[in-house]
């Protein structure tokens, strides 16, 4: 319990990486973090995670590839970035310029990609972590190739824990049948951190026309749709592996927000509810303080896991998908 009229701590710690406070943007959502500056001050939230970055530029999948969705949104980008180089070149400068704690999202089309990445983000100064993307449902090689498979991520994340120093986050896919399989994975190859989730694999056709809505047909479906699977299987993973583990998956509100904290998450990010509002993330803070504020919690992470059962003890991890 905080003294009475005290703020409460809302610094977390995950593992190796320590954040001022438990909000981020999620990846893809605001590029490379730059692009929220003439909205808000990004230093006051607790990082950024850039779009993913690939060795070399990726021009991403022709339009349409944004759709509406009832309570959320089909995406199907394929991985459009600047590459590597140019972010560490022109992107990077900038962003340090801002007390905020930058996470690169790398994405690669095999495991030495991966590592290569990393380890040229490991030389660059102002990044405070890596999060391995095997789980972008948007393209032929590489992304959700590996996510979906143990020992595909058991690769990829020791590759990648040997190249660099900086904290190793795995972002998880929906998409699977058991996740703490892929989550135990991560862990025991060297992940300092899971992120889940990224976005469950969805279809638009439009009845009129009778064709599909995105180019590629399928994409990735986020928003508020998505949010009771998210936190489910937050729960699962946060159940299972000693890892701490970021929440995503249609944050709207602080409220959201503290579903994830209670069912395991150390921190969240904010992604969907950017495109509508770019400064979502330092509102939902806000809102997440005021919880504080009214439960009487001295410091967020006591929160964390904090979930109770109905009338009974706190849940155990429970059995299948
Ligand atoms: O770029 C994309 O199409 C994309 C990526 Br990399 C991802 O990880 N998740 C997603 O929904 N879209």
């Amino acid at each position: 319990m905080s003294p009475a009229g005290a703020a409460p701590g809302l610094s977390v710690r995950l593992g190796p990486l320590s954040l001022k406070n438990p909000v981020m943007t999620a990846s893809g959502t605001s590029g490379y973090g730059l692009e929220l500056l003439p909205y808000f001050d990004i230093s006051r939230i607790g990082g950024i995670v850039t779009k993913s970055l690939s060795l070399r530029p990726r021009e991403g999948n022709p339009p349409p590839r944004l759709a509406e969705t009832p309570a959320g949104m089909l995406n199907s980008i394929g991985l459009q970035n600047i590459g590597v180089d140019a972010f560490i070149g022109e992107k990077l400068p900038v962003l340090r310029r801002h007390d905020v704690a930058v996470i690169a999202s790398i994405f690669g089309e095999t495991t030495e990609e991966f590592a290569k990445l990393a380890h040229a983000l490991d030389a660059a100064e102002g990044i405070s972590g890596v999060e391995l993307n095997i789980s972008c449902p948007n393209t032929a090689r590489g992304g959700i190739e590996f996510g979906v498979d143990p020992e595909a991520t058991s690769r990829v994340t020791r590759a990648v824990r040997e190249a660099t120093r900086l904290p190793v986050i795995v972002k998880l896919s929906p998409n699977v049948t058991d996740i703490t399989l892929i989550a135990r994975a991560a862990a025991e190859a060297g992940a300092d951190i899971l992120s889940l989730v990224n976005t469950f694999m969805g279809m638009g056709v439009d009845a009129g026309s009778g064709g599909m809505i995105l180019s590629s047909g399928s994409g990735g479906l986020s928003g508020p749709a998505i949010r009771p699977m998210a936190v489910h299987l937050v729960h699962r993973v946060a159940s299972t592996v000693k890892v701490p583990v970021i929440g995503i998956g249609g944050i709207m509100t602080g409220h959201d927000a503290l579903e994830f904290i209670l069912a395991g998450a150390s921190a969240v990010q904010v992604g969907t509810a950017t495109f509508t509002e770019p400064a979502a993330s330092l509102r939902i803070l806000g809102e997440i303080r005021q919880h504080c504020e009214r439960r009487g919690a001295a410091a967020i992470s006591e929160l964390v896991g904090s979930l109770k059962r109905r009338g009974g003890p706190p849940p155990a991890a429970p059995a299948g998908g």
